[in-house]
């Protein structure tokens, strides 16, 4: 497990590092990627560093709040997501996201999820922001999917109280945490995405009144709207096609937009078509390749990228990880120093007053 807790933070650190030189483009070309990622893994090719951005700074937050207080505590994560933005505000944030750590700033973390509340004219953000970063919350938790649920619930409201916000962030958790039980080798990706749909459907009928307003949403496709378990039985389908689709239908159907519901089931889709090889992109590692096809979809390529690999590398675990792309990624011995202090800390978890409801 130990392994697999490496894997997956150093999974998401290189998925945010590779992946942010690309963020905003239209889609990368196959050809340009498989020659970016050879060079990158010449030993003798001396490249630019590549620094994290907020993915990581902010999962650096989860991590260490939840280790250092054993468990979930809203207040105390709060005022870490804010001293770090303070701290390196020029780490890539999204844009809304500034205006709830000057609420928090302002009024010294005092209802840690007051100020998220006010966002969009009280609707909240429903960014990937807080699934971006929800890894550790499945680590931690890797033994009680419940507890899972409402930790990756209750931090998301500290930034992201739309519903869609923090079911995307409860979908990312459970994907990384379904992946660290999967036994090595022994994936089956019908049953894996079937069991998500199963628990996605179930969270979705509890949170019946989910509102539908998305910025550029799907407004033509009715039936695949807001729904994250209707997204995955899009994963679905594309999982039973011999190859990807084109990027224009993983667009419009997925997505590759900085929103969780374009992002997230987007994400899973990449960590589970990677486990065959892709046309286009010559790679053996399956780790590199998800990352790697992640970034050839364009948009949010750091965040997807970052999602995708804390995915592929809780199932793979740390050696698997390609070494010599690592040694271009900022920060990895601090990166598995937080995974060793999740490992530490999940036998010792304890519970939270503040996440013990289980809704969303
Ligand atoms: N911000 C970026 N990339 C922009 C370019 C950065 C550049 N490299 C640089 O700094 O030079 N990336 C990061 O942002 C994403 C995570 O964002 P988060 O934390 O969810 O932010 P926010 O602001 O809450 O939401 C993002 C945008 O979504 C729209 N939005 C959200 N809720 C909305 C609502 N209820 N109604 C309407 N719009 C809503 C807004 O446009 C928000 O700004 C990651 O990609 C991370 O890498
Ligand atoms: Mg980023
Ligand atoms: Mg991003």
């Amino acid at each position: 497990m130990l392994s697999r807790f490496r894997g997956s933070m150093l999974g998401s650190l290189m998925g945010d590092c590779l992946g942010s030189p690309f963020e905003g483009e239209a889609s990368i070309g196959k050809v340009f990627l498989n020659n970016y990622f050879s060079q990158l893994g010449d030993p003798k090719k001396r490249l630019p560093f590549k620094p994290y951005t907020d993915d990581t700074a902010m999962t650096k937050s989860v991590a260490l709040s939840l280790t250092e207080l054993k468990g979930f505590n809203g207040q105390d994560m709060a005022k870490r997501f804010t001293k770090e933005y303070f701290a390196e505000p020029k780490r890539g944030y999204g844009s809304a996201v500034h205006d709830v750590f000057m609420g928090l700033r302002n009024s010294n973390c005092e209802d840690p999820y007051r100020p998220a509340q006010r966002q969009f004219q009280g609707m909240g953000s429903y960014g990937n922001g807080a699934a971006m970063r929800v890894a550790p919350v499945a680590l931690m938790n890797y033994n009680d999917e419940a507890r899972a649920i409402d930790v990756a619930t209750m931090q998301s409201k500290i930034t992201h109280s739309h519903k869609l916000g923090c079911q995307g962030a409860v979908l990312q958790c459970l994907a990384v945490r379904a992946a660290l039980h999967v036994q090595p080798n022994g994936l089956n990706i019908v049953k894996f995405t079937d069991d998500l749909i199963s628990t996605m459907r179930n969270i979705e009928k509890k949170d019946a009144d989910v509102v539908v307003e998305v910025e550029g949403g799907d407004s033509d496709a009715p039936w695949n709207t807001t729904s994250y378990a209707r997204r995955l039985e899009t994963v679905k389908k594309f999982l039973e096609q011999p190859e990807p689709p084109p990027n224009e239908e993983i667009h419009g159907l997925l997505g590759v937009h900085v929103s969780a519901l374009r992002s997230v089931p987007t994400a899973i889709y990449c960590f589970l078509v990677s486990q065959n090889p892709i046309p286009g992109i010559e790679c053996d590692n399956k780790l590199q390749r998800c990352i790697q096809f992640a970034i050839s979809l364009g948009g949010d390529t750091d965040t997807i990228a970052a999602m995708a690999g804390a995915i592929s590398g809780a199932y793979l675990g740390e050696d698997q990880v390609p070494k010599e792309l690592l040694r271009h990624c900022e920060a990895v011995k601090d990166v598995l120093s937080w995974a060793d202090k999740l490992h530490d800390a999940s036998s010792t978890v304890q519970f939270s007053n503040e996440a013990t409801s289980n809704s969303v």
